[in-house]
This record gives structure tokens, C-alpha cells and sequence, in this order.
């Protein structure tokens, strides 16, 4: 049994649960309790706060945790990523009043920063040989130039919207972040290591899959070669006769992102009945 320390609410929770079930594991249902079997794949889920999913798998106390990248930086603790997980997707940045005079990080020398990531904060002070005076808070880390407390502040962003509100610009990215899968720093035993294995391959298929869609269509044979040009695939395209010898039928995996150039470069050339598909998984 593979134990995950995962977040109990917040926002990693949903596209965590999202990846453990695209990846086929299903949980005997989640009452409120901390410990969730899987009915189906022999992991178990740990519900944590986030802040403590590093120290968590750091201690043993579970096998791999998913948590933001930030709090694995911050905490410090003896963990290894082991592989990022495309979600959750925000960055570190150090952000000053609107109207400031901003003229590079030598701003920030001598002046007061609010935040609640003091470990990263510093280190990054100190790679750029800045002298400041780190207030540590826990919430609502942006009112506090507003209200006299902090100079500037660091702080997560993600639309920038919250900056905006409280009347503060971005000047520095220190760290983008992302959800990511972390384990200990000792090695598993061979039954754990291979459930992982499994996990990460599942994973990988489930990533490979994300932004992709499988068309069919149906292509009059003499506008064959026509579609082929358009199309990328991913090696080639299937094409399979139809009962009417004069048309066939194409297959092929897509971008969504190039989905709809395709499809109307598709019907230029004569391609009908076009099916769009999810894919929930792909195995290279
Ligand atoms: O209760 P628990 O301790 O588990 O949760 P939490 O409240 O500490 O964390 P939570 O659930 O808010 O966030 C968990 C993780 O999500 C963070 O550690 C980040 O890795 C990631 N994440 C992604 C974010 C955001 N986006 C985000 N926008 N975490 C926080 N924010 C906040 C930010 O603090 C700021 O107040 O949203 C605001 C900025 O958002 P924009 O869109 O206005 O820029
Ligand atoms: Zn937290």
C-alpha cells in the first residue's frame, strides 16, 4: 500500500482528485475521515493542510505527497520532486504600490516586505545582495502596504487581478510554481516502488492525453491526399475503406490547440461527418 498525502480543501484539492481518478484509481467513499483507501489500486489518501504535505512525506508519514511547488520550496524539507503535474499553475512575485518608482530590485534595499514565504524570500534577497526587513504574515499579505504595515509585498499571483484591486504591481517573478509529486529522499521498498511506477506511468497517459482530441471523418478517396497534407497525426493517420469504394475513413489524434484551423482546413477539402473525441488516456 502507496500512501499520498494530498490537500484536504483548498485549491489543489479538485484537480488532484481529478488526476488520481483520470489515472483509474477509485476511493471507497470519501466520508470526512484523514485516511482513504483506494477500493480498486493499493494506495491509500492522506487529507493534509497543504503546509504540512512536505514534512508529511519528509517524516514518512506518507510515501509521496502532491503540493505546490512553493510550499515544497519554502518548508524545506528533505523531499525530491518527482515530477511536475501541470496544475495549479501560479508564481512567487515580489509586487510594490502602482505609482512607485521602479527602477530594478535595488528598490526593495532597506525596505519592509510583507509575505508569507520568508525562506524563498530571503534566499532571493541574498542572491541579489538586498538588505531588507522580511515581515512574515500569514493572510492577506496584499492589503498590507495599504494599510502602512510593508513597502512591497511577495506573494502568490495568478491572474494578477488581487494586485490590481489593492493597487500593487508586479516587478519581480521569483518563482513560478506548480503542483508537483514529491516523495522522500530514502528509497522504497520494492512493493511501494512499483505501485509508484504504475502510478507515474498511469500519470504520464493521462498527460499525454490532456490537449489532444481524436477526429474521425470521412474523406471522398480522391481528396485523400488533400486531408493527409493537413493533417499532423501522430505517426501517420489510420484511413479505413468505407462500403462506398469512392470515400474512406480517416483517423488521426489532434492539438486542441490547432483543433479548429484543422477542421475548417478539413472541410476546404472536401472532409465531411468530422467526429471530435476526447481521449482520456494515451500510451506512447
Ligand atoms: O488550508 P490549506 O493550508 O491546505 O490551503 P491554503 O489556503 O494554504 O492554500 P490554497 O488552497 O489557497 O492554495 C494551495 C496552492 O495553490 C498554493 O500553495 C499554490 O501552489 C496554488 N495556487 C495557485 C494559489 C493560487 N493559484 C492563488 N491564486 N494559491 C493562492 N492563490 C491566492 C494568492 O495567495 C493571492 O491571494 O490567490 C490570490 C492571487 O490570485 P490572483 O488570481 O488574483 O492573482
Ligand atoms: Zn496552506
Amino acid at each position: 500500500m502507496l500512501r499520498i498525502a494530498v490537500q484536504s480543501k483548498g485549491r489543489l484539492y479538485e484537480e488532484t482528485m481529478e488526476l488520481l481518478k483520470a489515472a483509474g484509481i477509485k476511493l471507497v467513499a470519501v466520508k470526512r475521515t484523514l485516511l482513504v483507501p483506494s477500493r480498486n489500486f493499493p494506495v491509500e489518501l492522506l487529507f493534509l493542510r497543504d503546509d504540512d504535505i512536505p514534512d508529511s512525506v519528509a517524516s514518512g508519514t506518507a510515501d509521496i505527497g502532491i503540493v505546490g511547488l512553493n510550499e515544497v520550496l519554502e518548508k524545506k524539507k528533505d523531499v525530491k520532486q518527482i515530477r511536475p503535474l501541470g496544475f495549479s499553475k501560479c508564481r512567487l512575485s515580489l509586487a510594490i504600490p502602482k505609482e512607485a518608482d521602479y527602477k530594478g530590485v535595488e528598490w526593495f534595499n532597506g525596505k519592509k516586505i510583507a509575505t508569507s514565504y520568508p525562506e524563498i524570500l530571503s534566499d532571493f534577497l541574498a542572491k541579489n545582495n538586498i538588505k531588507a526587513d522580511i515581515h512574515v504574515i500569514s493572510g492577506s499579505v496584499e492589503i498590507a502596504p495599504g494599510i502602512g504595515l510593508a513597502d512591497g509585498i511577495f506573494d502568490i499571483v495568478s491572474s494578477g487581478s488581487t494586485l490590481i484591486s489593492n493597487n500593487l504591481r508586479e516587478v519581480e517573478v521569483v518563482l513560478p510554481s506548480e503542483a508537483v509529486l514529491i516523495g522522500g529522499t530514502n528509497d522504497l521498498d520494492d512493493e511501494k516502488q512499483a505501485i509508484l511506477n504504475e502510478l507515474l506511468f498511469r500519470i504520464e497517459a493521462v498527460k499525454e492525453a490532456e490537449n489532444k482530441k481524436y477526429v474521425l471523418m470521412n474523406v471522398p478517396r480522391e481528396k485523400l491526399q488533400a486531408v493527409l497534407a493537413i493533417l499532423p497525426g501522430i505517426k501517420s493517420p489510420t484511413v479505413l475503406p468505407l462500403a462506398d469504394e469512392n470515400w474512406c475513413s480517416v483517423h488521426t489524434v489532434l492539438e486542441e490547440k490547432k483543433l479548429w484551423t484543422c477542421i475548417n482546413a478539413l472541410k476546404a477539402v472536401g472532409a465531411t461527418g468530422i467526429l471530435v473525441l476526447n481521449i482520456e488516456e494515451m500510451v506512447l
